[in-house]
């Protein structure tokens, strides 16, 4: 079943998970609130058919996302511990995944046990083969708008609280809270029914955004005080270093935003961040917004995303991947300017 960017029929969708007795349910790894939200939101309802569900990740689940994790659904894998069920596994669905290989190490039992996968995302993906079941809608706001309309189609009651819990957690935070312009009447549909159900959405707000880290604080202060500006100030771009992550003592979940705060500033339409993993490696991450496409760019880098909310990881070293992606990104910023397409 192959719904590559075509409308999903979610009825055979929904023949093939009701098929299956025993569920896996995934993300990537350094999840974000569409991955988990979208697990979350689908392992209640699986869980009310009498399924054997399990959501089992290959990160343990950030601490601000804890909420989610009332009744202890969220497991990082370990082949030791789960690899007796997950051979007997007869369906893994893969949430907001954008990249196969960011299962990590979850392919192996994959590929171990010829398991049956099914891919839900809002990202481009070129490949149908990978997956037995593809489906792509690059249209969904977040993953988790598509998990909504599976349930609906799905579900011959109203959507549980604890289902809406995950979904209004994809959504919210996809949409950097109802502010991007992938917000569309769906999102707002699905707030107004998560109000409706008792879902305290502040509270969801503060446990995810008013939770920083004083380390988060620091490095922000420092970053933010060493922006370079292009292009008459629309492309502005900053380097997280090794460095700078120690002396704030920063994890690296504490950069989580960072791109999207500068994209923020009056006249930058492409922020650009690049963010020294260890000696050898930089994670680049590009935020737009709307005037110029990035997925693009992040593309010819080896990476991929969004057509406004962009990244990839890269070989090399800081100053060498800085110059590259720099000046990647001017010249089609440049292109774009001029009316051609990169
Ligand atoms: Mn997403």
């Amino acid at each position: 079943m192959h719904y590559n960017n075509i409308p999903i029929d979610w009825n055979k969708v929904h023949g093939v998970i009701d098929a299956a007795e025993t569920v896996m349910l995934t993300t990537h790894e350094n999840p974000d609130g569409d991955g988990l939200g979208s697990e979350s939101g689908l392992y209640y309802h699986l869980n009310e058919e009498g399924k054997d569900v399990r959501i089992i990740n290959y990160s343990p689940l950030p601490t601000e996302y804890e909420y989610l994790n009332e009744d202890s659904i969220f497991e990082s894998y370990d082949e030791s511990i789960h690899d007796s069920w997950l051979k007997n596994v007869d369906l893994v669905i893969i949430f907001d995944v954008g990249d196969y290989v960011r299962i990590r190490t979850l392919v192996h039992p994959i590929e171990r046990y010829g398991l049956k996968t099914m891919n839900i995302d809002h990202h481009p993906h070129t490949n149908d083969d990978i997956f037995q079941h593809n489906l792509v809608d690059l249209s969904a706001a977040a993953t988790g708008c598509m998990v909504y309309d599976y349930l609906n189609v799905a579900r011959d009651k109203p959507v549980e609280k604890n289902s809406l819990l995950g979904i209004y957690t994809a959504v919210m935070t996809d949409t950097g809270c109802f502010r991007y312009s992938n917000t569309d009447n769906k999102c707002h549909e699905i707030a107004i029914q998560c109000l409706n159900s008792g879902i305290e959405t502040h509270k969801i707000y503060q446990h995810i955004y008013e939770n920083s880290t004083r380390s988060r604080m620091k490095l922000m202060g420092e970053f933010l005080s060493n922006l370079t500006y292009e292009l008459d100030g629309s492309f502005a771009w900053f380097i997280i270093t090794l460095d700078m992550m120690e002396k704030a003592n920063a994890k690296k979940t504490d950069v989580e935003g960072f791109s999207d705060m500068v994209r923020t500033i009056s006249g930058v339409e492409v922020a650009l961040m690049i963010f020294e993993q260890d000696s050898s490696s930089c994670r680049i991450n590009f935020r737009s917004k709307g005037k110029y496409i990035v997925n693009g760019i992040a593309k010819t880098l080896g990476g991929g995303g969004h057509a406004f909310a962009a990244g990839a990881l890269i070989e090399g070293t800081l100053n060498d991947i800085t110059k590259k992606a720099v000046n990647a990104t001017k010249s089609s910023i440049q292109n774009q300017m001029n009316g051609l397409l990169t």
